[in-house]
């Protein structure tokens, strides 16, 4: 059942969704990222139709090479057992170990570890740096938790996790849920289990014990170094326009602290409650003392900044889309923005959208938006610099140095030109134009289906 209204001209491509979808009817998210990719590289899989049907490689693309699925139990302060389920999926490695992060939120399942980890394959391979695609979580909910929950519950998970990963095996990191907190709770568990100091077994770590300057900031600064060049390569001046960012976790938080930097004005963030408004442009360091310090709810910005507003969100689309902005920057969750939404955005005169977080469009709203000539800007490739400073902190682990903030800063900003660059000359080859869309899905998979074919069969 292919779903979506458009052509299929192949019929290789044809069949493969079809069973792919037949295969993982219950996986919506996953079949929504899967057709996305698979329908823009079209063009490219009827130029080889006949070597991938004989290698079946778009039947391996599509099937992880492991899924793993765990029991993960701890006891809570009023000392209840409690029981969460962790998950692993190592889905492409044809590039170098697995690597991706760890989500923690009541909503991983099966369906959203898989279309994080099929988008973490392109999005690696166009980093250009050596790392495979994978992602893993629970549906474990941090809030609300004590610090020693917190702890129980990584140490818990940890202690299967490990039987999985390796620094040369698989890498992962923090998403949404998981930061440096989590981070070093699962990295002294690993270090206690497997008794050896081995560095590179997770990024994002804290800067005493091995991690990267500019981690942290990567994925937000990444995602402005990306919307720069985007808007440069159409003419559009950045200084002076105005954005508004869903979401004030990490992501967020440094997209905010560059756009800042580069001269645009943020007049909005949110969080899952609400969002707030500030026509001045968002005080940011009060956005961090309340997220980072006190890991408290976007609201209490009225406290910091009376003259604000605070708008909850109500049952239709998320309060901070009716805010009138240049530059939309979804740095939250999956599925943010939907067709009304991008319908409203476009009404309001959205000139660009960024997408920090991991597919926050429907694949339907961004559809609309290159209809309606709003420059899209591809999670896979516009959220890169995290993974991609995440590779470089492994790089300073394997050779036991460590770099200036201003040298990994440079290293990320040049990966990210170059990302933007693989996207518009993949674009232009395939008549795209400025489709960045297509362009980043053609650019990494040309890199990764030709080291899967190299590969051989397996
Ligand atoms: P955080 O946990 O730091 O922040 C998530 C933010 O999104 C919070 O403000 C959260 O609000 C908000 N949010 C709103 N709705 C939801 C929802 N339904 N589910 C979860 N969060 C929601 O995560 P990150 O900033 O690290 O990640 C944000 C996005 O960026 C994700 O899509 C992630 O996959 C992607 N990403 C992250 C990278 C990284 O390096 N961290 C790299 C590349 C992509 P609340 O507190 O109310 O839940
Ligand atoms: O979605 C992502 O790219 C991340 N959460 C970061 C992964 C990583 O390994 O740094």
């Amino acid at each position: 059942m292919i779903t979506c209204e458009r052509q299929i001209k192949s019929d290789y491509l044809k069949t493969v969704i079809e069973k792919t979808e037949a295969k993982n009817i219950h996986e919506k998210e996953f079949i929504q990222a899967l057709k996305e990719v698979l329908l823009s590289l079209e063009p490219v899989i009827i130029k080889n139709e006949n070597e991938y049907k004989a290698s079946a490689l778009l039947e391996r693309l599509v099937e992880p090479e492991r899924v793993i699925s765990f029991r993960v139990p701890w006891v809570d302060d009023k000392g209840q057992v409690q029981v969460n389920r962790g998950f692993r999926i190592q889905f492409n490695g044809a590039i170098g170990p697995y690597k991706g992060g760890l989500r923690f939120h009541p909503s991983v399942n099966q369906s959203i570890m898989k279309f994080l980890a099929f988008e973490q394959i392109f999005k690696n391979a166009l980093t250009g740096l050596p790392i495979g695609g994978g992602k893993g979580g629970s549906d474990f909910d941090p809030k609300r938790k004590s610090d020693m929950e917190i702890m129980k519950f990584c140490q818990s998970f940890m202690n299967e996790l490990q039987k999985h990963i390796g620094q040369d095996l698989d890498v992962p990191a923090g998403d949404i849920g998981v930061g440096g907190r989590e981070i070093g709770y699962l990295f002294g568990q690993y270090r206690k289990i497997r008794n050896t100091y081995e560095a590179g077994v997770l990024t994002g770590k804290g800067l005493e014990y091995g991690g990267s300057l500019a981690r942290k900031e990567a994925t937000g600064y990444g995602l402005m170094y990306f919307m720069r060049e985007m808007l440069k390569a159409n003419n559009i001046q950045v200084e002076g326009k105005t954005a508004i960012i869903s979401g004030s976790g990490n992501v967020a938080i440094y997209a905010c602290e560059k756009a800042q930097e580069m001269g645009i004005k943020v007049l909005a963030m949110s969080d899952s409650s609400g969002c707030i408004y500030d026509k001045n442009g968002i005080n940011l360091d009060a956005v961090k003392e309340i997220k980072e310090v006190k890991r408290g709810r976007i609201k209490e910005y009225l406290n910091y900044v009376p003259s604000a507003q605070y708008f909850e969100n109500g049952i239709n689309i998320p309060a901070i889309y009716s805010i009138k902005a240049d530059i939309i920057l979804p740095c939250a969750t999956q599925n943010d923005i939907d067709l009304e939404t991008a319908k409203i955005l476009v009404s309001n005169g959205a000139m660009a959208v960024g997408e920090g977080a991991n597919m926050p469009c429907t694949n339907e709203a961004v559809e609309y938006f290159i209809e309606n000539k709003v420059l899209v800007a591809p999670g896979k490739a516009a959220n890169a610099g995290g993974v991609a400073t995440s590779a470089l902190e492994m790089s300073q682990n394997s050779s036991r140095c460590s770099w200036t903030f201003e040298e990994v800063d440079k290293k990320l900003e040049n990966i990210m030109v170059n990302i933007f660059k693989q996207c518009s000359e993949s674009a232009k080859e395939y008549d795209f134009a400025n489709n960045y869309v297509v362009g980043a899905n053609i650019a990494a998979f040309k890199k990764i289906s030709g080291a899967m074919i190299a590969q051989g069969i397996i």
